[in-house]
């Protein structure tokens, strides 16, 4: 382990000459990135040995955070960052001549995952570490990601693989002693034996082989080491049974192939159930092996382990620990469950309808015999239970039990078998007690709790952004650094016109970043000193990215027809990726792109509007956007969006939330009230009422705005084709909108009348955007792990 730079030089140039037998000045930037990785990797391993060490001897409890994704971003610096020794080594390469910056750029961002969901993961990895707690990661190791967004010449996207590992992992550790049997089809052969007890043997399965790779997730200023666990499919040494061998391995070979095969044919369902008992087995078996070699049995196995379920996707976790402890280690129903039950508790991240997963009984039975006959039995022995506690409301039992019309509800389960479940923010938690589980909460009314998602300032503030860090440090000290309480000195200064005046110099300087980023990336030039108005996020339908360009389409046009009106000069950015299968979603891309052409090409308007679409999405992308906007677009739909992180990240990077009232834009808009964003549109109740008697058309029919932007959809105006955009008008017309688009397009209007009107009066602004940081402490995934350690995992840190 290297101490100082000299160290490091000598150590970096031995291990890159042995590693590729060449010169130093002979290997390529990526061998560099390679060997620079594996160096900080292993600067790490003491400390990682040590976590393990120390929290087998003071017999700690730790936690499984089970999720099919964690959206880790570049790894490098952050640990670097973390492990402080960032400076020694950018200092000590500098030396030797070499760019720290090209070797950076060398990375990859990892392609575990595709958004808020694996993000919030990835940002409680960061904390948990950080503040000492001991939470294990346990999620799938994909060979290629979602995938990587480019955009044609006709504004459409096109998908290409994501082949992040192509140049090498240095991060991550191959484990092959703790790999796991895993066992897919066959039958499952019941006998009793003398006392009359079942046992159940597993016969003619089709074998795979779960070989783990340990990544360590490191904390800031501390020595705790943390493990992300990655388990990659490989064929089994057993031979393959009435089977054709090279379908097998190839079957093998799929489950591990990227996130989120395409589900919307059978044959991708089943992968889906793959994937997730894949990880799922994998990862208890792990769990109960490490257990046992503490503790003589599993009986306090709630004691010392918490497993978390991020979303429903892991569920299969609560059969799975259920047949272990009855199938291999002989516990009786009762017990086991009750194991069960004080180990594991559910994260819901959805109200979505379509998102809300539910898998056929017989896909099950299929794969995983055994697996469907406990589902089947805690469906038994619920519907019992359930039915004496509410003998008024026998149909609150069929509402609320797991199998209905041979279907798993896998959140129902979830319900079931959790000490605990959560909402990622406060809006989203009332909607699951009062609208989505209401009839759970009258047969477990404590159930359900709200964990308000956060994000680490760390990625989002300090590294991403050392202009704002250092005026942060300036005015308020370093302590804010490592208490997040501490965002709020800076509410004394905010009124100091040389704070703000500093604040707006730092913004200046990182919309510049930006835009030198918008032209390497786009070849578009944006103009710094505009407003940044940035919408970044996945497409869907519910966060109305439509809202936002037919808002732009509308300044377009009533631009064109009136010279004399002109709005301050405004850049709009969108960066986002649709499901390849989501055919909408690809369209309002195509539309956004169209407009874009167009309205950037017209010598009327482009000094003063200009649109960009930012192709390929991810985290390091989001590194330099969101420290470079002026306004942050939090336009879902009331209701829709649980929690949203984007929001948060933004705010903490002074930007102004231009919002619905809709997930985390709740508590944003009450602490930092009225005068520090813009909330409009309808809300919750509203919509509630209005979903009755909502007509589309009207809006359309007596809005003259709405009919002359919707008009551009259906007369070819952006691409010469007039059946082009039809499909967004249809479901704005025909189909009644179903995210009340246009019930919101006037009030939208109006927002973006007011943002622009306070983005004129730059101290005033400047202000507004010195208290979102000031009050973006809270929003700190530091404070939501404390939060899960307290409330649900009831979980010590790990002291040194
Ligand atoms: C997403 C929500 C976001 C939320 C993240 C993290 C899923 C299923 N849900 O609003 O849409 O911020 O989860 O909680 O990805």
């Amino acid at each position: 382990m290297f101490r100082n730079k000299r160290e490091f030089k000598a150590e970096f140039h031995r291990r890159l000459v042995e590693a590729y037998g060449c010169e130093m000045e002979q290997t390529s930037p990526a061998e560099k990135y390679l060997t620079l990785g594996t160096m900080v990797r292993d600067y790490a391993s003491n400390y990682w040995k040590d976590t393990k060490n120390e929290t087998a001897s003071q017999d700690l409890k730790q936690v499984y955070y089970f999720s099919m994704e964690f959206l880790l971003g570049r790894m490098l610096t952050s640990n670097l960052k973390n492990l402080g020794i960032y400076d020694i080594v950018t200092e000590g390469l500098q030396e030797l001549g070499i760019s720290y910056q090209e070797i950076a750029d060398q990375e990859n961002d990892p392609g575990l995952g595709n958004g808020g969901l694996g993000r919030l993961a990835a940002c409680f990895m960061d904390s948990a570490a950080s503040e000492n707690y001991v939470v294990n990661g346990n999620c799938i190791r994909y060979r290629a990601g979602l995938f990587r967004q480019f955009i044609n010449k006709y504004g459409e996207q096109v998908e290409m693989p994501d082949m992040w590992m192509r140049i090498g992992n240095p991060w991550e550790i191959r484990k092959l002693k703790h790999a796991v049997d895993v066992k897919f089809y066959g039958q499952i052969e019941v006998s009793y034996d003398e006392n009359g007890d079942m046992h159940f043997r597993h016969r003619h399965a089709s074998h795979v082989l779960a070989v783990p790779y340990d990544m360590p997730m490191i904390g800031a200023h501390t020595k705790t080491v943390n493990t992300l666990r990655l388990w990659s499919a490989e064929p089994a040494d057993v031979a393959p049974r009435d089977r054709d061998y090279r379908q097998y391995l190839s079957d093998v070979e799929a489950i591990c192939l990227n996130v989120y095969p395409d589900d919307s044919t059978e044959e991708g369902k089943y992968l889906r159930l793959k994937q997730e008992y894949f990880f799922v087995c994998a990862g208890v078996h792990s769990i109960v092996e490490t257990h046992l070699k503490n503790h003589p049995s599993l009986d306090n196995l709630g004691e010392k382990v918490a497993i978390q379920l991020n979303d429903t996707h892991p569920v299969l976790v609560i059969p799975e620990l259920m047949r272990v402890l009855m199938d291999e280690y002989g516990y009786a129903w009762d017990k086991a469950w009750q194991i069960v039950k004080e180990t594991v508790s559910y994260t819901n991240h959805t109200v979505m309808a379509e998102a809300l997963e539910k898998w056929p009984m017989q896909y099950i039975e299929n794969l995983l015999p055994r697996i469907a006959m406990i589902i089947s039995e805690i469906d038994r022995r619920y519907c019992a239970w359930a039915w004496q506690q509410c003998p008024d409301d026998p149909d609150l039992v069929s509402r609320t039990r797991p199998l209905r019309d041979g279907t798993l509800h896998m959140a129902a389960l979830a319900l079931i078998g959790s000490h605990a479940v959560n909402g990622v923010a406060g809006i989203h938690t009332e909607i699951l007690k009062n609208d989505l589980f209401r009839d759970q909460v009258r047969l477990y009314p404590h159930l359900i709790q709200n964990k308000t998602n956060g994000v680490t300032p760390r990625r989002w503030l300090m590294y991403c952004n050392p202009e704002l860090r250092k005026l942060l440090d300036d005015t308020i000290g370093t302590a804010w650094e490592k208490d997040y309480h501490h965002f709020e000195d800076l509410l004394k200064h905010v009124d100091d016109p040389s704070v703000q005046e500093a604040f707006l110099d730092v913004k200046q300087v990182r919309k510049e970043k930006l835009a030198a980023y918008v032209r390497d990336l786009t070849g578009e030039i944006i103009d710094p000193s505009s407003m940044i108005d940035t919408q970044a996020k996945r497409l869907h339908a519910y966060k109305r990215q439509l809202l936002n360009i037919m808002q732009v389409i509308y300044l377009y046009q009533r631009m064109k027809r009136d010279p004399s009106f002109r709005i301050a000069p405004h850049t709009y950015l969108f960066a986002a990726k649709a499901a390849s299968s989501y055919t909408f979603a690809k369209s309002v891309i195509k539309l956004i792109n169209c407009v874009a052409a167009k309205i950037n090409n017209d010598p009327d308007t482009r000094d003063v509007l200009k649109v960009v679409f930012l192709p390929n999405y991810c985290v390091t992308m989001a590194e330099t956007l969101v420290p470079g906007s002026d306004v942050s677009e939090q336009i879902s739909t009331a209701g829709k969006e649980a929690s949203g992180t984007g929001n948060m990240k933004f705010m903490m990077n002074g930007a102004i939330t231009l919002g619905t009232l809709d997930g985390a834009n709740v508590e944003i808009d009450s602490l930092v009230g009225r005068d520090n964003d813009v909330i409009f549109g309808h809300t919750v109740e509203e919509l509630n009422t209005l979903q009755y008697h909502y007509n589309a058309y009207d809006y359309y029919q007596q809005d003259g705005r709405i009919h002359d932007v919707l008009d551009t959809l259906i007369n070819g105006f952006w691409n010469g084709s007039a059946d082009e955009f039809r499909m967004i008008y249809d479901e704005l017309i025909t189909r009644n909108d179903t995210y009340f688009v246009l019930a919101d397009f006037d009030a939208y209007v109006k927002a973006q009348e007011e943002i622009a009107r306070r983005y004129a009066s730059r101290n005033t602004w400047a202000r507004s955007c010195l208290v979102n940081i000031a009050r973006s402490g809270y929003f700190s995934s530091d404070r939501t792990i404390e939060e899960y350690a307290h409330d649900i995992w009831d979980l010590q840190k790990l002291h040194f």
